[in-house]
């Protein structure tokens, strides 16, 4: 039984890594996958850039404008905010959603600047909890020689090791961590594995959480 009744609720399913861990290509790749096989599935990404606080975001990331880092930490949150009740219509609608950061990015590249981690995960209680996060293992290192940083704000070796120490103190048992540094098509192969597994079990009969 490999369709989902009209029923049942979308997975919310969120990718994190590294700038150049290789997210953006495979959540893409990912979407057209689920797409062909016929799921109502949607491709997001935040900082959604489109918006009036993501503009802001934007330029500030573009260092084209300097904001003090608790202000730019609640702008991120703000965006997804901003999307929080669109999220949840889609999921309720049945449609998944990959989402290309989140939260967790929120709180790795902030408490990297070394604000207090609690007062950075503040904001994002009460946005919706994902059911699946695929974290995409690489090490700053690596991601580094990778066609190189483009000229945004965090794109930098000593502030991604960071960032990386970050992530590592958030990871929990919820996440599946797949080794980045594969190729492209097995990591395709393995994300593919664990979304499939979380679309046919993990969010079944399970509410919404916050
Ligand atoms: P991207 O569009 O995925 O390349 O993300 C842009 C940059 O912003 C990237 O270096 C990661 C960082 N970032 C993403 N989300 C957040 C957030 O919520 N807070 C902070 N401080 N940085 C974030
Ligand atoms: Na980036
Ligand atoms: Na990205």
């Amino acid at each position: 039984e490999n369709k989902e009744s009209s029923s049942s609720r979308g997975a919310l399913i969120v990718l994190e890594g590294l700038d150049r861990c290789g997210k953006t290509s495979q959540s893409g790749r990912l979407y057209k996958y689920l797409d062909d096989q016929g799921h109502s599935v949607e491709s997001w990404r935040f900082p959604d850039r489109n918006t009036g606080v993501g503009q802001m975001i934007s330029s500030y990331l573009a260092n084209k404008s300097q904001l003090d880092d608790h202000a730019i930490h609640l702008l991120f949150s703000a965006n997804r905010w901003e999307k929080r009740s669109l999220m949840e219509e889609k999921l309720k609608s049945g449609t998944t959603l990959i989402v290309d950061r989140y939260s967790y990015s929120g709180v790795a590249f902030s408490s990297a600047k070394g604000l207090d981690i609690e007062w950075c995960k503040a904001p994002e209680i009460g946005l919706l909890a994902p059911d699946l996060v695929v974290y995409l293992d690489i090490s700053p290192e690596k991601a580094a020689e990778r066609g190189g940083y483009g000229d945004e704000r965090y794109e930098q070796l000593e502030f991604q090791k960071k960032v990386a120490g970050s992530y590592l103190s958030l990871r929990d048992s919820s996440w599946k961590v797949i080794d980045a540094t594969l190729s492209i098509e097995d990591v395709e192969k393995k994300l593919r594995e664990v979304v499939l597994d979380c679309m046919m079990t993990c969010h079944k009969g399970k509410p919404m959480s916050q």
